[in-house]
């Protein structure tokens, strides 16, 4: 029995950066997630019968969301739902499953790298048929049909036990419940030597890879330990937990601090790797050397073609604007194209479809390529493997010879989180107003040369977004960027990103800090940070 019922619209659910995310509590007021699911299935398109792929990175709330979604999407038409057993599927297998199952679209439950538990942060959120997030068009068109919805459709049956594989059906709609990881592996064993990763692993090289309780255990399991052959215990943390064990799964130097020290050890492992909560974002360390993920960028755009998938050389590179511009240093060289997007892997969609990039990067952790839609965690790990097996140096050799070729740039991102949402405003508004008469002044030894409010215009769609940052570029290429988080739940999160670039190789190993220092403290100066937002340091430097 299909039922109708009454609903009033809630005025707060815009999607962001990557979907919609609040705390539990707030996603379980009546009515809360029920009414975004409509708005989707009301809002996107879809033929009749259509199939949906479900899941999510198993966090709490999510049983009970997906069984809504289940029943809803009996009750709107849907042909057949497709959902990893026990829920669970990462952000990557969801894009690819909707790709290969020829999908409308999918809905991933996540907070990615938000805490989780009955206290922590929750998300839905919308991929379009070609496994991408959706672009800003739908997600604005989502919104809009959220703030008039009178009524949503659902199923009154139960949903389906999820932990058993296999069909059945809710009112006229199939439920398959499959294994989540089974066609993410086959798609890996297309991109990479495995058989080469395997061997020189047997070698006697060693890895550890940190799920960080997240959706990444089951993969990293079957792929790392099972295909790849690397002992059990390779992968810690590998059971996902609602509440990720009280942790934050963010793979950074600060939430994975455990990993990073046994990497610094002269008898750690020789490489590691951390995923995050959903399983798109990646850590990349290696025996002494932390990966820098703009870096790593580079390096993967530069190594790809020693994976078999890249064999034939890459279309182009594409990256945030924040991310530094090592990657465009890659592109110069060896003649490739070469995008500047705003913040959040729905940028990059339009690019990847039309063939114009084959690799994409963040430098919040993101990097992915042509084979879905997503940033993709473990596929990094796996780029790595493969380009680790393929030379036969350490992660810091191939490090340091990156550098001698292309140059290092320095490069660190400062959050100040949970600031006044009115004193973030402020000093945006502020650094906007004052954009016109910045270029030609000085600071110390830096002089501005360019500043500007990050506008995109979309070269497949010429669709256009605004104000997606305030960049300040000084003579020599140094760069401070600044821009608010759209993934928060409390507060303002302001980001600052900052960016120096040194080609001589005896200055190459400097700590980080000591390279950025000057422009650290005109950041400070330019942006007004400490006294609009009474912090004296940031709360989390990546
Ligand atoms: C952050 C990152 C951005 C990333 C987004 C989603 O967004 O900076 O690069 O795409 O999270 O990542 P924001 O607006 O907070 O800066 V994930 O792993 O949450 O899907
Ligand atoms: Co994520």
């Amino acid at each position: 029995m299909i039922e109708t019922v009454a609903t009033t619209p809630f005025d707060d659910q815009k999607p962001g950066t990557s979907g919609l995310r609040k705390k539990v509590p707030h996603f379980q007021q009546p009515n809360y997630a029920q009414n975004f699911i409509q708005s989707i299935f009301d809002a996107v398109e879809r033929p009749e019968e259509a199939v949906l792929v479900i899941g999510g990175d198993g966090r709490f709330f999510n049983r009970e969301v997906i069984q809504l979604a289940i029943r809803m999407a009996a009750a709107n038409g849907y042909g057949r739902v497709v959902v990893g057993q026990n829920g669970i599927l990462s952000t990557p297998a969801a894009s690819n499953l909707i790709r290969t199952r020829k999908a409308s679209g999918g809905i991933v439950l996540s907070a990615s790298h938000n805490p989780g538990g009955p206290k922590g942060d929750f998300g839905i959120k919308y991929n379009i048929a070609n496994g991408g997030p959706a672009p800003e068009g739908v997600t604005e068109a989502i919104y809009r049909r959220s703030k008039e919805l009178s009524a949503y459709r659902i199923s009154q049956a139960a949903a389906p036990d999820l932990s058993v594989l296999g069909e059945s059906r809710i009112e006229g709609m199939v439920v398959e419940v499959i294994d989540p990881v089974a066609d993410y592996l086959a798609l890996m064993e297309t991109l990479f030597d495995l058989d080469r990763i395997k061997a020189h692993l047997a070698a006697g090289f060693t890895m550890r890879f940190d799920a960080m309780h997240a959706v990444t255990g089951p993969y990293a399991k079957a792929i790392f330990e099972g295909r790849l052959g690397a002992p059990a215990g390779t992968v810690i943390n590998g059971t996902p937990l609602e509440d990720f064990g009280g942790g934050h799964p963010d793979p950074n130097a600060v939430y994975a601090a455990e990993l990073i020290s046994e990497l610094m050890q002269a008898d750690g492992p020789d490489f590691g790797a951390a995923s995050d909560g959903d399983g798109d974002r990646n850590l990349i360390v290696g025996r002494g050397v932390v990966v820098s993920p703009s870096d790593s960028l580079a390096i993967i755009a530069a190594n790809a073609h020693l994976a078999p998938g890249y064999a034939g050389g890459i279309a182009g590179i594409a990256r945030s604007m924040p991310t530094s511009q090592a990657a465009d240093r890659v592109a110069a060289k060896r003649g490739l194209a070469m995008f500047e997007t705003p913040t959040g892997w729905k940028f990059f969609g339009n690019l990847l479809d039309a063939g114009k990039v084959t690799i994409c990067g963040e430098e919040s952790s993101g990097t992915g390529s042509d084979h879905v839609r997503e940033k993709d965690g473990v596929w990094a790990v796996l780029m790595w493997l493969n380009i680790l097996a393929v030379r036969g140096e350490s992660v810091r050799e191939i490090v340091e010879s990156h550098w001698r070729e292309f140059g290092r740039t320095y490069y660190q991102r400062h959050d100040y989180e949970e600031i006044d949402k009115r004193a973030a405003d402020g000093l945006m508004a502020s650094l906007r107003d004052r954009l016109a008469s910045m270029a030609g002044q000085r600071f110390g030894t830096l002089v501005v040369s360019e500043a500007d409010d990050f506008s995109y215009k979309d070269p497949v769609d010429g669709s256009i977004s605004t104000s997606q940052g305030v960049r300040i570029v000084f003579s020599g290429g140094s760069r401070v960027v600044f821009r608010l988080s759209g993934t928060g739940t409390k507060g303002a999160t302001l980001r600052v990103y900052l960016e120096v670039f040194e080609s001589n190789p005896e200055r190459h190993a400097r700590a980080p800090e000591e390279a950025l220092a000057e422009l650290i403290a005109t950041a400070d100066v330019i942006g007004e940070i400490s006294r609009r937002t009474g912090r004296a340091a940031p709360d989390v430097i990546t």
